[in-house]
């Protein structure tokens, strides 16, 4: 079996079945995860992320299957990545009549990936995210990130992209939903899909008449695209908009200042976990811990104060936290 750097080193080079061992292995939270993305982090960083996301059904597959055609096209390599929603309710009732990307593969140069949230170990947004700079340092010049934005999990992968597009249809209700569900703060652009159907001008319209009474001078205003994805019309639009949001970015490094912003705020959710998990396996792992819990069960203390007691004395223990961790005990 090949050693894990070897396969590391297939995969910057190109080698799909590689790149693709490696999301497995992240996507199972495997011990050799933190390895892997510790070597290809560095690689990373050349890639465009664009976020997809939409009601079940509203068309992000067919037209993410169109789109990845156009990149092809036009030399780029892409990489997909479409999260299925976990919960057998929802997903159970899309089974039916769902659209895969089916590009050939001789055909087109692409990397597609499907990932279940119900199988990720490591939480959706960090997997996500990890799978997506896996592609980006094995040589993705784009990745596109399918999410069903109905979760606030999702929701969070499709904003840590640099342009978000939000698909609506003319069944998506009318523009307080649209306002409820906090589409008009993620979307760059919008997208009325399925415009073969009826009402499609209506959410349209109702979609313009909330953009209209928000103030967009000295930021993007999100271009509301219609398309029929399934009937190939208007996705080209929609591919010349992507350019435009990405040029718009170019200018004035806003693409700095904006992956800046999500890399800041991963750091810190990282760091609270990170924290959380170092003093709690400190304090679990302790004495104090096995007798506060011998107290509590013969209801010698309840099991409130028995913790405030346990942290209470963790904070007092010998040394400061700092100085405990400065010295890497
Ligand atoms: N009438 C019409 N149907 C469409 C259009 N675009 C997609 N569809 C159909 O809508 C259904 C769902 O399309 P998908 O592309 O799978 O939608 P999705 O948003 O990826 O769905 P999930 O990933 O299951 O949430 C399929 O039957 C498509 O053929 C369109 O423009 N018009
Ligand atoms: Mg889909």
């Amino acid at each position: 079996m090949k050693k894990i750097d070897d396969i590391i080193a297939s995969a910057l080079t190109g080698d799909k079945a590689c790149t693709s061992r490696l999301i497995s292995l992240v996507e199972r939270d495997d011990e050799q995860a933190p390895y892997i993305m510790r070597q290809l982090y560095p690689f990373s960083g050349k890639a465009y992320y664009i976020g997809i996301t939409g009601a079940p059904g509203a068309g992000k597959s067919t037209t993410v299957d169109k789109l990845v055609k156009m990149f092809c096209k036009n030399g780029k390599n892409v990489g997909v990545i479409a999260v299925d929603p976990s919960s057998p309710f929802s997903g159970g009732a899309l089974l039916g009549d769902r659209v895969r990307v089916n590009i050939k593969k001789t055909e087109y140069n692409y990397f597609f990936r499907s990932m279940s949230s119900g199988n990720i170990m490591g939480g959706l947004s960090r997997t996500t995210k990890e799978a997506a700079r896996i592609l980006d340092a094995c040589g993705k010049d784009i990745i596109i990130i399918e999410t069903v934005g109905v979760g606030q999990s999702e929701l969070d992968v499709a904003k840590a992209t640099d342009t978000v597009v939000v698909i609506l249809t003319p069944e998506s209700g009318d523009g307080v939903q649209i306002m409820k569900a906090g589409l008009i703060e993620v979307a760059d652009i919008f997208v009325v899909n399925k415009c073969d159907r009826p009402g499609a001008e209506n959410i349209a319209h109702a979609l313009k008449g909330m953009l209209d009474r928000i103030d967009y001078r000295l930021s993007w205003k999100p271009p509301i695209i219609k398309t029929s994805a399934s009937l190939n019309k208007g996705v080209d639009t929609l591919y010349e908009g992507l350019g435009e949001h990405r040029r718009y970015l170019n200018c004035d490094k806003k693409i700095k200042q904006r992956r800046q912003r999500q890399i800041r705020e991963e750091l810190k959710r990282n760091i609270e976990t990170e924290f959380i998990k170092t003093i709690l396996s400190d304090i679990y792992n302790g004495n104090d811990f096995g007798k506060a819990l011998d107290n509590v069960c013969e209801h010698r203390i309840d099991p409130q104060n028995a913790a405030r007691q346990i942290v209470t004395a963790w904070l007092s223990k010998d040394m400061q936290p700092s100085e405990k961790w400065a010295k890497g005990v």
